[in-house]
């Protein structure tokens, strides 16, 4: 296997990696030794002044270390010890005798950008497909070949913080202003601007850099007083966003400390060492985890593998229902499919309300400089609308977005079936009720299929795509591309009430309600809530989502699973009183200029019930966390999945289930059937029928199975 090709031009040596049989390059023992025995070689050959590293993949320089490598890490010592060949290999880069220049096109993360920090130039592209960043803490853990000591000094500390502890990567123009490059140029003349580097650091030396740093940060960051000010505040921040449930942050804040505070020697030592304790925590197998079935769930088209389909190419959108959700599945379809976009309501004024907001969706795009002025231009362009549905003959996909009621959805059908090619798709972004019911008096039910996006649309990473019994393969496959050119990450569910996401988040949000009506205090469950992992807690859900849209969705639910799924009361008494959530600032919370504050006490008086004190966050979590797991093996029993893998990421990119815990299925496997069964038992004596264990669960007990076979 040779994955370095060399070739030479003016006494500068062109090294290009290309990992043969594989989509991107990546760095593994393997390819380091190679890359080790090369520049050894190099170093000796008196004709070689320079050397140019160069990616020869299409799109991408280098993504990384090999991941699939950390599955096969049996011990910490092993994980230490690939840390430290990697930092040996990257200090031999930059101790080389010779200049060694970057020249990078595509993905340049973790150790590939741990090889650029350690080359002595770095010229990137300005193509959108450049990405630079250090996401190691994404995986559960740190940049372990040298990036914890080498960033802070070439960029300054603050700078390299933000990036290393959010596990960010950055586009090449915010990478030159921050230092993390040396030159942007376009992709036709990278070489050559590389061999010209190489050249004239070969001639005039290796430049001095200092961080590309204000005068405060230079201030506070050159002094240990304010240093030890920053790394407070990082601790801090980190704690209040992760909740103290990821472990990787911290350590590398501890590692970038001790390289700053104690020098580079110690810095690397405490690199290896705590990217060895990390490799091996169930947090980063979890995390790696989900970073396989995302890469696996951009190439799986939702039917069974070898299906003969004819997908349909989308290349016009029309949206009907330019409400909340029509208008951001229009904005975030042309941001990220750049396609048109045609919006149509039963009054111009809706419509145009609707054009706003799916322009706003651009608009702050190019606020925050991920757009172009021009590109904002183009994409606006694509947005048009419509009190009729003039233009959607020419549409190859129509969404509904309309009111949550199955007459008006099977008008809307009919109107739109008159209206667009046979060969065009309907899809509803229903998020209840069964798709074959919406297309029970379709003229070509094979092309309607139910497309579930979630609020806020151009956020939210998950769609549920849902056939119903006589969608057609091709149609299928058509959504689910259209879904992931979207810029979603699309799971295939079977058509059951609720779908996967609301089907295991209903009995969760009933049970709050539940424990409310028993006089636990709203902030006392959320807030056990979020400690968990979750982003906010379920009251505060329920005010984003809005309780109306939450009632109409739980009696869907209890009209399909009967009194397991009974709806409390509380959201009934909420909606009598006019609190809709968010939407009407009336909710759990008192919202001031759309900002949520604390609890409004009101509520209780509203709901009759008075808080107690004595409940313990431990309690409410396990009767929320084990009504959702019992829920998602039952509804894994019935197929609605169709597999623990897109059950796990529909959790978990759906209604934000903590990732460090891997998904329901991941989580449940982690616990044992058993012990979740003997849980549930407890539960349901103490609490009632709706904690009767799945009978999945039993049979998995007596089976030792795992939702996870492997
Ligand atoms: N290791 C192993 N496989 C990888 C990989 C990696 N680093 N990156 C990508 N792949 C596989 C992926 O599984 C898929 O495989 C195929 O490549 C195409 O990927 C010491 C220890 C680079 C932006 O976290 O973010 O360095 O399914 O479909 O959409 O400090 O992949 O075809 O068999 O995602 O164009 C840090 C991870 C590692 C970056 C490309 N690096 N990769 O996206 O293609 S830790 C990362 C990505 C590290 C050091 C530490 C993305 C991408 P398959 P894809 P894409």
């Amino acid at each position: 296997m040779t994955a370095f090709t060399t070739t030479s031009e003016n006494g500068i040596a062109i090294v290009t990696l290309d990992l043969p049989g594989e989509p991107v390059n990546k760095l593994d023992a393997g390819v380091v030794d190679e890359w080790e025995q090369l520049i050894e070689r190099l170093r000796g050959d008196a004709a070689v002044r320079a050397i140019v590293v160069i990616s020869g993949k299409p799109d991408n320089f280098i993504a990384g270390a090999d991941i699939e490598a950390f599955t096969r890490l049996a011990s910490q010592e092993e994980a230490e010890a690939l840390s430290r060949r990697g930092q040996e290999a990257m200090q031999r880069v930059e101790q080389f005798p010779k200049p060694i220049v970057a020249a990078i096109h595509g993905p340049c993360l973790g150790a590939g950008y741990e090889l650029a920090l350690a080359c002595h130039w770095r010229v990137a592209t300005d193509s959108p497909k450049t990405q630079l960043g250090l996401p190691e803490v994404q995986l559960g853990i740190l940049p372990g070949a040298g990036g914890c000591v080498r960033l802070p000094r070439l960029i300054g500390l603050r700078a390299a913080l933000d990036i290393i502890l959010a596990g960010k990567s950055e586009r090449a123009q915010k990478a030159l202003r921050l230092g993390m490059v040396d030159e942007v140029v376009p992709k036709s003349i990278l070489r050559q601007v590389a061999l010209a580097a190489a050249d004239r650091l070969a001639r005039d030396g290796i430049p001095k850099r200092r961080p590309p740093r204000r005068a405060v940060d230079a201030l506070i960051e050159g002094t240990p007083v304010g240093r030890q000010l920053v790394y407070r505040m990082a601790r801090r921040q980190v704690l209040a966003k992760t909740g103290g449930n990821y472990p990787a942050p911290l350590a590398a804040l501890d590692v970038v400390r001790i390289a700053l505070e104690r020098g580079a020697p110690e810095g690397y030592r405490a690199e290896h060492e705590r990217f060895g304790a990390l490799a091996v925590t169930p947090v980063s197998r979890n995390l790696v985890q989900t970073f396989f079935a995302t890469t696996a769930l951009k190439k799986d088209d939702g039917v069974p593998a070898g299906t003969d389909v004819t997908p349909h190419r989308i290349r016009r959108l029309g949206v009907v229902g330019s409400g909340f959700m029509g208008a951001a599945i229009a904005g975030t379809a042309v941001l990220n499919a750049e396609l048109e976009a045609r919006l149509k309501d039963s009054e111009l004024p809706r419509v145009g309300k609707g054009l706003k907001a799916a322009i706003g969706i651009l608009d702050e795009r190019l606020k925050r400089r991920r757009l172009t002025r021009s590109q904002h231009q183009r994409l606006a362009a694509l947005l048009s609308g419509t009190a009729d549905y003039s233009g959607f003959t020419r549409a190859d996909l129509v969404i509904e977005a309309v009111f949550e009621d199955l007459a008006v959805k099977r008008r809307v059908l009919a109107e739109v079936e008159a209206e667009i090619r046979p060969e065009a798709i309907f899809a509803t972004n229903t998020s209840t009720i069964p798709i074959r019911d919406i297309a029970a008096g379709a003229r070509r039910p094979e092309r309607v299929i139910g497309m579930h996006f979630f609020s806020p649309v151009e956020r939210m990473p998950l769609l549920e795509v849902i056939p119903a019994d006589r969608t057609d393969a091709g149609t299928i496959v058509s959504a689910v591309r259209f879904g992931r050119a979207m810029g979603k990450t699309v799971i295939v569910v079977h058509d059951h009430p609720g779908f996967w996401v609301n089907r295991i988040l209903s009995p969760y949000l009933n049970e709050a309600g539940v424990l409310i009506e028993e006089g636990v205090p709203v902030e006392l469950i959320d807030r056990a809530m979020t400690r968990w992992g979750f982003p906010v807690g379920p009251a505060a859900l329920l005010d984003e989502i809005g309780l109306d849209v939450a009632q109409k969705a739980s009696k869907v639910m209890h009209g399909a699973f009967g009194e397991r799924l009974t709806p409390s009361t509380v959201v009934g008494r909420m909606l009598d009183d006019n609190r809709l959530g968010r939407k009407n600032a009336r909710g759990f919370y008192v919202y001031h200029e759309g900002h949520k504050t604390g609890v409004d006490e009101r509520v209780y008086r509203v709901l009759g019930v008075k808080p107690l004190e004595g409940f313990t966050p431990e309690a409410v979590q396990q009767r929320l966390v084990y009504l959702m797991l019992n829920e998602a093996a039952l509804a894994f029993s019935e197929g609605v999945v169709r597999s623990a893998r897109d059950g796990d990421i529909g959790a978990l990119f759906g209604i934000g289930f903590p990732p460090f815990r891997g998904g329901p299925l991941r989580l449940m496997d982690d616990l044992g059937a058993q012990q979740v069964v003997e849980t549930l038992e407890r539960l349901h004596t103490a609490h009632g029928a709706r904690f009767a264990p799945a009978p999945i669960l039993q049979q998995m007990t007596e089976r030792g199975e795992r939702f996870y076979p492997d």
